[in-house]
């Protein structure tokens, strides 16, 4: 039975990945800063699936020092994490640079990168023991792509697309495979959180498409981690039908 870590396990994409992998047989260390979340989430998996086991760790990525103590004193039970998927992330804001708001970008560089990097580093030591060790990095069509005002967030997504191949070069020695699962749309909290509450702006995001949803993507890994042994993906860029790119969607309004 192998043992996945989720960060982001509280919302959209994260939440997806715990449901899809628990009716996997994984067990599940659900991370987020939103404890009722997690439990809810974990009360939730039981119900369908009575013997998962499941650690909840409430986590602020952006802490170094509460991430590595966090997961270094994670019960004996738990400490033999096979799998990572760093899916903690948010944008905020979505002006031209000039316009830009400090607070903002400090935040998703804090958490897309500087606290990807954290839980990273933190984990690896137990990855080591594992033999089907993979590290799964959600990156973005932003990391591949820049589109206007997405600015900074599009530079984080460009940092995580570089740090998955840093990762893939400089854990080669150790047989952790890693992989970077890119998203297009997908319709989750991200846009509220972009647009700090305002909930009709964040509907209208998705007006009139049929966007992605968590589970396509949860499913998407569940397939990746399924793969043998010496079989690695490296990299995936998921879209929706309706979008082409950074930019371009078909709406049918
Ligand atoms: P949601 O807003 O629904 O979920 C984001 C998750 O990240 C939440 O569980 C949130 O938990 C967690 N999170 C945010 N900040 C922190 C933090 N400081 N410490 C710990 N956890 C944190 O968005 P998505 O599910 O859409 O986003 C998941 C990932 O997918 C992100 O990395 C995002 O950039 C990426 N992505 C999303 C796309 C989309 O269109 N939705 C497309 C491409 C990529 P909590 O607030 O409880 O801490
Ligand atoms: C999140 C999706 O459209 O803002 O990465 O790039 S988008």
């Amino acid at each position: 039975m192998r043992t996945v870590l989720i960060t982001g396990a509280s919302s959209g994409i994260g939440t997806a990945c715990a449901e899809t992998l628990a009716a996997e047989n994984y067990r599940l260390i659900l991370c987020a800063r939103r404890e009722e979340r997690l439990k809810a989430l974990k009360l939730n998996i039981l119900s369908k699936h009575p013997t998962c086991e499941i650690h909840v760790m409430v986590l602020d990525v952006r802490r170094y020092e509460e991430t590595l103590s966090a997961i270094e004193t994670l019960p004996e039970a738990w400490k033999n994490i096979d799998v990572l998927i760093n899916n903690a992330g948010l944008s905020q804001g979505l002006e031209p640079i000039q316009d830009g708001d400090i607070g903002d970008w400090d935040r998703m560089i804090d958490t897309n990168v500087k606290g990807l990097l954290y839980v990273t580093k933190s984990v690896i030591p137990l990855l080591k023991k594992s033999e089907l060790a993979h590290i799964i990095n959600i990156g973005s069509i932003a990391g591949k792509e820049v589109y206007p005002n997405g600015n900074v967030y599009c530079a984080t997504k460009h940092a995580v697309d570089s740090l998955n191949k840093a990762m893939r070069i400089d854990l080669l020695p150790l047989g952790i495979k890693v992989t970077a699962v890119n998203p297009g749309m997908v319709e989750t909290e991200f846009s509220e959180v972009r647009f700090k509450g305002d909930v009709d702006k964040a509907k209208s995001v998705y007006a009139g498409l049929t966007t992605l949803n968590g589970y396509d993507i949860a499913e998407i890994i569940s397939f990746v981690l399924s793969r043998p042994a010496h079989v690695n993906i490296n990299d995936l860029l998921v879209m929706p039908t309706a979008q082409a790119n950074g930019t371009l969607v078909k709406r049918n309004n």
